[in-house]
């Protein structure tokens, strides 16, 4: 199999560890789950990265998710080429902050009040000490193989580069930080149940993503979502939606519209920044008040809220809500891209799982079927690893993790998932 010749990449790579930890700004980047070393990005365009070495990748991770239209789209690239003429950053009000929040507000209904942050991590910090200021309690459950950000309390059995690394929790975190963090397991009410009644009024809030895409992809059961809802109605706890994947991915609605659920807060990230840094959270306005400078929970942000941020992320959700056939063609790339690996495994009999709904997928190198954390630690990295290999010197950039999802974008084509389904069959049948 001709490798892709990445020269320079390996002497960006040889000067970037030297300069920054592993190499890498994020450690999921750095190709340790799947051995060689990061290609260097040169620039990106619709559903194509190109490396330092002239290299072009279909692109299946589009920044992780907020490139949901594919990469500089002339649209968002114009609106905030336009506005940096303007100014780049204000640390004051601007209107488009207005816009933003009324934005959100009008597309998913469980937003009465929303505020920003610059990242997905901040935006879920923020809103679990929103959620324990609101209940007067500390303790929070989350799900094993979940992904919530890098905040102390939220490392305890965390999904994505967390999970990839294999390190159960993080080092450095207190023990203080981590003790209010319960933990259940997805997709298992009983074990949620449980920790209601061993900490009886003691649980502020219960967080969760309502689909989960940092152990893979997880879908929710039938009544799972549901049963979360009553549970936490009946402790007088908190029902957090961490929609920073699923926040305007799944519909314009997000997993909150798609599944049918009323989260009292979500989280967000990714897409509502159409590439530039971005957090938020918002929810019920009587949660939302007490945070400063209207209630006493403190949060805060030099560059929440940034103008240029705001326009990216304005002119993207605009677009997804002017363009419902922008879901439409998600949906079915996605539907596509999973039925055509699915005759793939069956043709060559691997003992392979192909989960997803809408543009987000996952193949399991495992022969079990795959609900929660443990059901998904089953799955063959080492496995995972050679075909994530050969895809990628095939042009196909997959998350380097057997633990991240397979995003799509609006700017894919049919085209592009039957080659990468072809270059799928021709490693099946190299590899059998
Ligand atoms: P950021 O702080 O990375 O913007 O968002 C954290 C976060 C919160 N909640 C969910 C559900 C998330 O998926 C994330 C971040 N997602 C990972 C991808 N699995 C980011 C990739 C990375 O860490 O480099």
């Amino acid at each position: 199999m001709a490798k892709f010749e990445i020269t320079k990449s390996k002497s960006l790579f040889k000067r970037a560890v030297c300069a920054m930890p592993g190499g890498v700004n994020s450690p999921v980047r750095a190709f340790k789950a799947v051995g060689g070393q990061p290609v260097f990005i040169e620039s990106a365009k619709g559903q194509y990265l190109y490396d330092v070495d002239g290299n072009r990748y279909i692109d299946y991770i589009g920044s992780w998710g907020p490139m949901i239209l594919g990469h500089n789209d002339e649209r968002v690239v114009e609106a905030v080429t336009k506005q940096m003429q303007k100014g780049i950053s204000y640390g004051a009000p601007s209107s488009l902050e207005v816009e933003m929040a009324e934005l959100m507000i009008e597309m998913v209904p469980s937003l009465e009040m929303v505020r920003m942050a610059n990242s997905g991590t901040e935006a879920v910090m923020s809103a679990i000490r929103v959620a324990r200021g609101f209940t007067g309690r500390d303790k929070i459950i989350k799900f094993e193989g979940c992904y919530h950000g890098h905040a102390d309390a939220l490392l305890v059995k965390a999904g994505s580069g967390v999970m990839t690394a294999g390190v159960p929790d993080s080092s450095g975190v207190p023990e203080g930080c981590a003790k209010d963090t319960l933990t259940a397991e997805y997709n298992n009410l009983e074990s949620v149940r449980a920790l209601f009644a061993e900490n009886y009024n003691e649980i502020a809030c219960v967080i969760v993503e309502p689909v989960a895409a940092n152990m893979g992809l997880v879908l929710p059961e039938e009544g799972f979502l549901a049963g979360l809802r009553k549970l936490c109605d009946n402790n007088g706890a908190l029902l957090l939606f961490d929609e920073v994947i699923t926040g305007f991915r799944l519909g314009i609605k997000g997993a909150s519209g798609y599944y049918g659920i009323k989260p009292d807060i979500t989280t967000y990230g990714k897409i509502i920044g159409g590439g530039m840094p971005v957090g938020a959270y918002g929810g019920r306005k009587d949660i939302m008040s007490i945070t400063a400078p209207l209630g006493n929970v403190y949060q805060a942000g030099t560059l929440s809220g940034n103008p240029v941020a705001m326009c990216a992320g304005i002119t993207q959700l605009r677009i997804l809500k002017d363009s419902p056939e922008i879901y439409t063609h998600l949906d079915a790339l996605g539907e596509r891209f999973r039925q055509g690996a699915a005759r793939i495994f069956t043709k060559y009999k691997k003992n392979i799982q192909i989960s997803g709904t809408g543009s987000l997928s996952c193949i399991y190198f495992t022969g079990s079927e795959v609900h929660d954390y443990r059901t998904a630690k089953t799955a063959d990295t080492e496995a995972f690893a050679k075909y994530f290999t050969y895809m990628l010197n095939r042009g196909n950039y997959f998350g380097p993790s057997q633990f991240e999802a397979v995003f799509i974008s609006d700017a894919h084509t049919e085209r592009d998932i039957d080659k990468t389904l072809e270059d799928m069959e021709e490693y099946f049948e190299l590899y059998p």
